[in-house]
């Protein structure tokens, strides 16, 4: 009779969720772990998607195959006889059946921890995960996190056994307050999309290390700082770069952090020579190091200068997908992206429209490639939600604290095209404002609307970044070539401004008149007309976009489902027409 009732309660609980409503696991949680020694749990998971979201609602995580008698009760789940799928990895891309599933999946797997050391700590880092995420630890909910673009870490010391169960349960439903919301131009592909491993830490552990210099013009001071995980006050830092003959020990202050500022002469880091120096932290039993390049990026007017030397932006766009494994690339792919718009005659990428993977940022500074880094404010927002601001604050912040020593990213980039008002326009100076505070050495942007009636970039936010950025597709969606020459004939504005994308739809070997919708020819003559309106207006160009991607919004039959104003085929190999106007271009620039 009690399971009866249990049973009933279990069906009529529409509210079966809230118990597990934690507080989203922020950027309060971030560990320096770059150059760490993981221990990883990348591999075979189990894996089931759970549409109903059975395995929360029954508490299947936790749940023993047993009564109080200790006789055997039948489950709706056997973690041990899962679907099996590779992690990191996009379910969409591991069977047919799942390629447009939107929803909950299930993720699990066991592990052996086995202590090492007395007090020591383990955290978990997972690289991202599409969209809502929640840890369970031998069945106690540990962690929650929102955005699937950037890292996040949990703490599992108190709940470690010595064989672990862990499950993950991944939920990439659109939501009208999430970021991004209902409606965008890309693949939403669900999953714990990069690696999950473990850090093994001292009792009291370097929660965060920055190397960086000075952005005051002389290029001969570098500021050092750690911060502890606990506010230990008096603690020795030693912080070293052996090749510039740094050696400097700081104590640590009431907070836990040590600081200091050296005088250095270092190579600085350009896209010819994109030096990097070996950058050390050494703090009670804990240290960390890292690959770091210093230099300077400024405005100075309508110009931008890389060391003090006035530089365009050669630039170009590209989403984070592979030619068949969605999200998950490889270093051999990032390789052949930075080697193709290298190729092309680039110095910057824009990596639209979220955070890809920190493996590019460590690319692109050992390439001497720039870069332009994004969260995923696009389009229309829930902009005058609280929650909504908190969590795109918490995504840039997320993505500031992972790539902050990485010298190839140039601009943080707080949104895209999103609507002229006025909650949009104070949720964007929020984010700005934050980008300031929390890291001088950048500079800030966000791709502005154009206002076509009157044929100007008039976007309140101008006022508010650095770098003023617009899309616009004169030769396109307005099939007039001459409207870019236009607004920039109606737009005065005394900051750099740039174009952060143009471009038009070709099929890859469609070939016809130059007037003619989809061919190779059309996409080649808006280039043309691009360059021709534009050469020596502006600060900057990113042609929109490298490589072909899908999206479902693309339903024309000479699209058959990807977004083609790609310069190149999804093959990442095909180039079109318009890929040798730039690259001729850029290579003369
Ligand atoms: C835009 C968006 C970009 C789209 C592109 C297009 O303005 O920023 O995400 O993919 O236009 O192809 O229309």
């Amino acid at each position: 009779m009690d399971r009866m009732k249990d049973d009933y309660k279990d069906i009529l609980a529409f509210q079966f969720d809230k118990k597990n409503q934690i507080a989203f696991t922020t950027v309060q949680s971030c560990v320096y772990t770059d150059h760490r020694k993981p221990e990883s749990l990348d591999g075979v998971w189990g894996f089931t998607p759970d549409v109903f979201r059975s395995v929360t609602r029954k508490n299947l995580f936790s749940a023993s195959g047993k009564d109080e008698q200790g006789r055997e009760v039948p489950m709706d789940l056997d973690f041990s006889s899962m679907e099996k799928i590779q992690v990191p990895g996009c379910w969409n891309c591991l069977d047919d059946r799942y390629w447009l599933y939107e929803g909950e999946a299930v993720y699990s797997r066991t592990f052996v921890y086995s202590k090492e050391k007395e007090g020591e700590r383990i955290i978990l880092r997972v690289g991202a995960a599409n969209y809502e995420c929640r840890i369970w630890l031998n069945g106690t909910l540990l962690s929650r996190h929102q955005g699937g673009f950037t890292p996040f870490y949990t703490e599992l010391t108190q709940d470690l056994k010595e064989i672990n169960h862990i499950v993950i349960t991944v939920n990439n439903r659109r939501e009208p307050d999430q970021v991004p919301s209902m409606n965008y131009d890309w693949f939403n592909y669900g999953g714990i999309t990069r690696s999950v491993e473990l850090f093994r830490l001292p009792a009291v552990y370097i929660k965060d290390f920055t190397a960086s210099l000075v952005p005051d013009g002389t290029y001969g001071r570098i500021e050092l700082k750690i911060k502890l995980d606990a506010p230990v006050q008096g603690a020795c830092c030693h912080f070293k770069i052996e090749e510039l003959g740094i050696s400097r020990e700081v104590l640590t202050d009431e907070r836990g952090e040590a600081r200091c500022v050296v005088q250095a002469n270092p190579q600085l880091w350009d896209c010819e020579h994109p030096k990097l120096y070996e950058v050390q932290a050494r703090c009670l039993e804990d240290q960390v190091k890292d690959r770091v390049g210093f230099r300077e990026i400024r405005c100075d007017g309508k110009d931008i200068l890389l060391n003090g030397r006035k530089i365009y932006l050669k630039g170009v766009c590209c989403h984070e997908e592979s030619r068949n494994r969605g999200r998950i690339q490889t270093d051999e792919e990032r390789l052949e992206i930075l080697n193709t718009a290298k190729d092309m005659g680039c110095n910057i990428l824009r990596l639209t429209h979220y955070p890809h993977s920190e493996r590019m940022a460590v690319l692109a500074d050992q390439a001497g490639m720039m870069l332009w880094e994004e969260i995923p404010v696009y389009w229309a927002l829930d902009f005058e939600n609280p929650e909504t601001y908190s969590n795109a604050e918490n995504q840039m912040r997320e993505l500031m604290f992972r790539d902050k020593n990485r010298a190839s990213v140039v601009i943080w980039s707080v949104g895209n095209e999103n609507p002229d008002i006025q909650s949009r326009l104070d949720f964007m100076k929020g984010l700005l404002e934050t980008c300031r505070n929390y890291d001088p050495t950048r500079l800030t942007s966000a791709a502005c609307l154009v206002d076509v009636n009157t044929m100007c970039v008039k976007d309140r936010l101008a006022e508010f970044v650095d770098v003023v950025a617009f899309n616009e597709y004169y030769g396109w969606y307005y099939r007039d070539y001459e409207g870019v020459k236009v607004i920039l004939d109606n737009t005065s504005i005394d900051k750099p401004m740039v174009i952060t994308e143009t471009g038009a739809g070709a099929k890859a070997g469609h070939h016809g008149g130059a007037e003619e919708l989809f061919t190779e020819e059309h996409q080649e003559r808006v280039y043309e007309n691009q360059i021709r309106y534009t050469d020596g207006r502006i600060q900057g160009m990113f042609p929109w976009v490298l490589f072909d991607f899908i999206s479902p919004i693309r339903k024309h039959p000479m699209q058959g489902g990807k977004n083609s104003k790609g310069l190149v085929a999804m093959d990442k190999a095909t180039r079109k027409k318009a890929f040798y106007v730039m690259q001729e271009y850029y290579r003369n620039k």
